[in-house]
């Protein structure tokens, strides 16, 4: 069936009008007129507070979003997720991370079974084994318990749990090390493995397909080192374990099945951090945090799925994503989270977002004639603010942002953070509002300087805060976003759960690797600027 092009829908071509109305009306006069918007646009549900009154948006605007949303059929499309149907339709899957924290363990159907009872048998067995470890009890080969982790795995099957870990250091146990290897470039495993003790160090291979160049060649090295250094290959199922859909490779490899922690093609890589592939991140908070964890995101599934358009934090998210992005022509979107902790969720979130809705073919398979996906990008507050931040207040861009933060710290330290807090709300209260040239003459700034020193404003932003950083919290935020970029991909049409645009450059990759080795005598038949670059680097072999 061909859908309706977004940009044909009246209630598009609504927002459309309504934009030319909006365009040039500024946050200042809308604080001005309506003494209670921080109330009327804000949402406190579950320990998360979200103001999104710093948008430019009116009460007309939400209302046109939110029909947008039902117009597209929204409500249906979750239903159709969280019910197991197969909405992944390039890969003919169905989508179900939300099943992965379903704790209450109501049955999820996918091909007439119950995947619930398997979710559930892993975990027990990730409890288990992550006792285990923990407590000293899995030993090595020498016998020697483990004190190093070594996650090996990348793109979904890296930036989550490592995001995740670090996160939740404040949770770990400090006793032990994690470390995670992604990148096919040796220098990382080589750093890596520098000073560890290979009778301590235990190997997380962690890949859905167990095929995965990158991940494939860092597991070989690692297990040559195992080897080499504990002489014996005995030693391999003492010190690795998989992370994996695929058992038999799993085992060519040299890990015992019972060592093998299993998921289902229904977990997309980028949405599996609450699947097996958290492992790692369960060993270092413990299965109680990891609970925890998995409770906030279950906490978030459920208000997406029940609450009113109107009050549900992911949909509105999204529906201003999509106000900046298609309205405004904002072509980013920065996440600045104020805790140290969470310095890896911008880079997380990049995967999520952009693997998922950069798409320029609609679920028809026409080519689009609207923006998808923005570039999502971000770095720390405070650091960011004196790098990066100039461009937000200054520069020629629209760049919407999110801010999250905390109001109780994890430290001893009140003055640290009070600081860190000031910084986040002044930031967002700057950004808004700017700074007039009348106030800079006011203030006695030299008229030849007001140019420079004025601030426009007008700059719109999310607040997301929350009492204190711990895993329901962080399990909270993350389904927020996870269940806005599913909005986002509903509405513009995209299917957000393939990847297609990630498999030229993997075969492409193959054929160059074997032309680049000295001996080889067939043709390089490339375009001059690649057959060029090839003989470069054949020439210094
Ligand atoms: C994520 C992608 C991708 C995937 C990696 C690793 O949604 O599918 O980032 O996670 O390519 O794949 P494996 O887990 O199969 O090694």
């Amino acid at each position: 069936m061909i859908r309706k092009r977004v940009t044909e829908m009246k209630e598009w071509k609504a927002l459309r009008r309504h934009y030319k109305k909006m365009k040039d009306v500024t946050l200042r006069q809308l604080f001005a007129s309506d003494a209670v918007r921080a109330e009327k646009f804000s949402i406190n549900d579950g320990g998360i507070h979200f103001d999104y009154s710093k948008n430019r948006i009116t009460e007309e605007t939400v209302s046109i979003l939110l029909e947008l949303a039902h117009a597209r059929g929204l409500r249906n499309e979750i239903e159709r997720m969280f019910r197991g149907e197969k909405i992944n339709e390039t890969e003919d899957r169905a989508v179900l991370h939300t099943a992965l924290r379903n704790l209450s363990g109501a049955p999820v159907i996918v091909d007439g079974a119950d995947v619930m009872p398997g979710v559930f048998s892993v975990l027990d067995r990730m409890r288990d084994f992550s006792d285990r470890v923990r407590g000293g009890r899995w030993k090595g080969h020498t016998g020697r318990p483990m004190r190093n982790i070594v996650n090996i795995g990348i793109g979904g099957s890296d930036l989550g749990p490592r995001m995740v870990t670090e996160a939740l250091k404040y949770y770990s146990r400090r006793e032990m090390n994690f470390f995670y290897v992604s990148n096919i470039d040796e220098t990382h495993i080589v750093e890596t493995l520098r000073g560890l003790d290979p009778a301590e160090t235990l190997f997380i291979i962690a890949s859905k397909t167990f095929t995965t160049q990158e991940t494939m060649t860092n597991a070989g090295t690692a297990k040559t080192w195992i080897i080499d250094h504990l002489g014996s290959d005995k030693a391999v199922p003492f010190h690795f374990v998989a992370l994996s859909t695929n058992a038999d490779e799993v085992n060519r490899f040299g890990i015992d099945r019972e060592n093998m922690f299993a998921f289902w093609d229904w977990v997309g890589g980028r949405y599996s951090l609450t699947s097996a592939i958290g492992l790692s991140t369960m060993i270092s908070i413990g299965y109680d945090h990891f609970v925890s964890l998995l409770n906030g995101f279950n906490d978030t599934d459920r208000h997406f799925r029940q609450m009113p358009f109107e009050k549900n934090i992911p949909v509105i998210m999204a529906l201003l994503g999509i106000w900046y992005h298609n309205f405004f022509n904002a072509e980013t979107h920065a996440i600045l989270p104020y805790d140290q902790y969470l310095k890896k969720f911008p880079a997380y979130l990049q995967q999520a977002d952009m693997e998922s809705n950069g798409k320029s073919v609609d679920r028809s398979g026409r080519r689009v004639n609207y923006q998808t996906g923005p570039v999502i990008w971000g770095e720390p507050g405070t650091n960011g603010q004196h790098a990066f931040y100039q461009l937000l207040h200054q520069g020629t861009m629209l760049v919407p942002a999110d801010f999250i933060g905390f109001a109780r710290s994890l430290h001893g330290a009140v003055d640290h953070h009070r600081k860190l807090v000031a910084n986040l709300y002044a930031q967002t209260e700057a950004l808004a509002f700017g700074k007039t040239a009348e106030e800079l003459r006011a203030e006695g700034v030299p008229e030849r300087l007001i140019p420079y020193r004025t601030f426009e404003g007008n700059r719109p932003s999310n607040t997301i805060m929350a009492e204190l950083l711990m895993p329901v919290t962080l399990g909270k935020i993350i389904a927020l976003y996870e269940h806005k970029i599913f909005t986002q991909g509903v509405i513009w049409d995209v299917y957000s759960f393939d990847q297609w645009g990630v498999e030229l450059g993997k075969t492409l990759a193959e054929k160059i690797f074997m032309e680049l080795e000295p001996g080889f005598s067939g043709d390089v038949k490339h375009d001059s600027s690649t057959t060029c670059l090839i003989n470069y680097y054949r020439s210094w072999q």
